[in-house]
């Protein structure tokens, strides 16, 4: 009986956050394993979706930039929530089709977030926008090594979940 109470308030909790279609240019798509689609079976993502997300403030020091730099973005776990989207990995996918194989525990365990500012100014397509995944280097020094580097893919478009 608790049990079953419990399921139906997680199954309510869920349908209530239906992911809206997309009004702009779309930014994200989030294929594979998608619980919330908006367009066909995949989650697609304007600015203004990825904007009223949490966002959440990383300060740290990268590989790409001088000194800190304060990036602004969802977490990458409320984006894959918001697209109901499960798995054990992602694809991430570049604008120049560059991708990566992230475990989504990573998301999970670390607040890594897709950032679209930096420094207080959206990331263009020039600056490594629209979207760049930035682990908290800083707060886990032990993140600073070429594989998470290769994880941390500048200009995302799309995250395939298997
Ligand atoms: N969009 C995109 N992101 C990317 C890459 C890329 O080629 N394209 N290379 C990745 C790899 S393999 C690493 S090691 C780092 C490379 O950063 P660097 O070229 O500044 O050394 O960025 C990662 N993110
Ligand atoms: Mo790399």
């Amino acid at each position: 009986m608790a049990l079953t109470a419990a399921v139906g308030i997680g199954l309510l909790s869920s349908s209530a956050i239906a992911l809206d279609a997309p009004e702009g240019p779309v930014i994200l798509v989030i294929s594979g394993n998608v619980g919330q689609p908006n367009v066909g079976d995949e989650a697609h993502f304007d600015k203004a979706m990825l904007e009223i997300l949490a966002q959440h403030e990383t300060v740290t020091r990268t590989p790409w930039y001088d000194g800190e730099v304060r990036f602004i973005g969802p977490l990458g776990r409320a984006v894959l929530n918001a697209a109901g989207a499960t798995g054990d990995n992602m694809r991430v996918v570049a604008l120049n089709e560059y991708a990566a194989t992230i475990p989504v525990t990573d998301f999970e365990n670390l607040d890594v977030i897709l950032a679209m500012q930096a420094n207080g100014k959206t990331l263009r397509i020039r600056d490594q926008g629209p979207l760049f995944v930035i682990y908290p280097f800083d707060k886990h020094p032990e993140l600073l090594n070429e594989e998470i580097f290769s994880r941390s893919v500048w200009q995302v478009k799309r995250i395939e979940v298997e």
